[in-house]
């Protein structure tokens, strides 16, 4: 894989901040967008905009077209049963909130629980807490060890007869940890307990399966996978989504209204209530195309180089130390030096052109685990280079001694 010729379908990457090259490691926060994809939203814009499953017209056909196939690509992409198992979000919060809502309303009673475990992110933690609130449920959290790797026996401690659903992240925003999913699954499933997987972090690093994970849901975003923002998706079983009740309510999710009652419509259009961001869930086709011709495989062996690379020196610099030390882990890096703050380490790094993000990463729990008000993060991804990487240690090695 050439570095350069990907780097050369990202025009935001060159350019200079501050008068210095821009060195981009926020990618968790989300990626940049190639040429392909911004050219798809200019395009639609430019010749397609129009409402779509509605208009007697050409445009509109043509949308629709366009947005159904992009169902389809998803589909491929995840190794869906049925395209209709793909529902358009505008992102992994609203996928979860949906899940949440939705499966909440319908299979959460009093005194029921639901399992999620100490590293989600925010967004895999409120929507069940509301959801427990409405329904009268509890909340049941799995713990992590020091290195971030979660405790599989208190999972199976924790699960029993009041048990309706286990959420659980796929890659760790925070630490980086893979969590063993078809592990989590076997034992959820072997109690009849259905599970949702945040896969935020994991749709952009590596090859998804879900059939192979056996999981009932599955969430992303589109712009942490070089797809535009605004655009997510929720993959729910069939058998699931059929039992559960709309999200939300109007144009496009009804059969038929009358005052006396209203029927819903077929699965996916049951979950997609009103005029959806049809550009950009066109756009997140040209990003799957982005990284179906780049090689999901490829994508993977050049972060797993540079995360171990970027490990290795970084664990030289004295008293610099990281948090999540998994064996299987993605190209997430959150540390601390010395006793500095990492609000001041990002600010300063910032200055010399590196993006890095800073604080609890929405992940307030993991920094109470350690006892941390945060955390300075860098993130890769496929364009990121060794080259990079080299200016980010400088950087640290020229700023610590400042802030010590
Ligand atoms: N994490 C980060 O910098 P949205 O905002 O809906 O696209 O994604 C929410 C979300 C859910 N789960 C995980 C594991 C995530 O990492 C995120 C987003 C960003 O880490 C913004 S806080």
């Amino acid at each position: 894989m050439e570095t350069d010729s990907i780097r050369s379908q990202f025009p935001i990457l060159d350019q200079k901040v501050y008068g210095k090259p821009l060195v981009y490691f926020d990618n968790a926060a989300t990626t940049q967008k190639p040429q392909s994809v911004i050219d798809t939203l200019c395009r639609y814009y430019q010749t397609l905009n129009s409402n779509i499953h509605r208009g007697a017209h050409y445009l509109a056909g043509e949308a629709t077209e366009e947005y159904e196939q992009t169902r389809r690509a998803v589909q491929q992409f995840i190794n869906a049963r049925h395209s209709h198992e793909i529902v358009f979000t505008r992102g992994t919060t609203e996928s979860i909130n949906l899940v949440a809502a939705s499966f909440g309303q319908r299979f959460l009673n009093e005194g029921d629980e639901v399992v999620v475990s100490a590293m989600e992110h925010h967004s895999n933690i409120v929507p069940w807490q509301l959801a427990c609130e409405r329904q009268g449920a509890r909340l049941q959290v799995i713990p992590f060890d020091d290195e971030g790797v979660l405790d599989l026996e208190a999972l199976r401690g924790l699960l029993n007869e009041k048990t309706r659903i286990v959420a659980v992240n796929h890659v760790s925003n925070t630490l980086g940890t893979v969590n063993p999913i078809r592990q989590i699954v076997d034992i959820a499933h072997s109690h009849g307990i259905p599970v949702l997987v945040d896969g935020a972090q994991a749709i952009s690093h590596f090859a998804v399966d879900v059939q192979e994970l056996g999981c009932d849901f599955y969430c992303f975003s589109g712009h942490k996978m070089y797809g535009p923002m605004g655009v997510g998706v929720m993959y729910g079983r069939e058998e699931l989504l059929e039992q559960m009740p709309p999200y939300q309510g109007g144009g496009e999710m009804i059969k038929d209204v009358t005052f006396e009652r209203t029927t819903y419509n077929e699965l996916p259009f049951k979950f997609e209530a009103g005029t959806p961001a049809v550009g950009d869930v066109l756009g997140l086709h040209s990003a799957i195309r982005f990284m179906q011709q780049t090689g999901v495989d490829n994508i993977a062996r050049h972060e797993k180089e540079l995360t171990d690379y970027a490990t290795e020196r970084l664990l030289q610099i004295e008293d610099l130390r990281i948090y999540g030390r998994a064996k299987e882990k993605t190209s997430v890096i959150s540390f601390l030096v010395g006793n500095a703050h990492p609000y001041d380490v990002g600010t300063l790094l910032d200055k010399l052109g590196i993006a890095v993000r800073t604080g609890h990463h929405c992940t307030q729990p993991i920094m109470d685990r350690y006892g941390i008000p945060g955390t300075v993060r860098a993130s890769f991804a496929v364009y990121n280079t060794r080259e990079e990487v080299d200016t980010l240690i400088s950087a640290i090695e020229r700023i610590a001694p400042m802030l010590a």
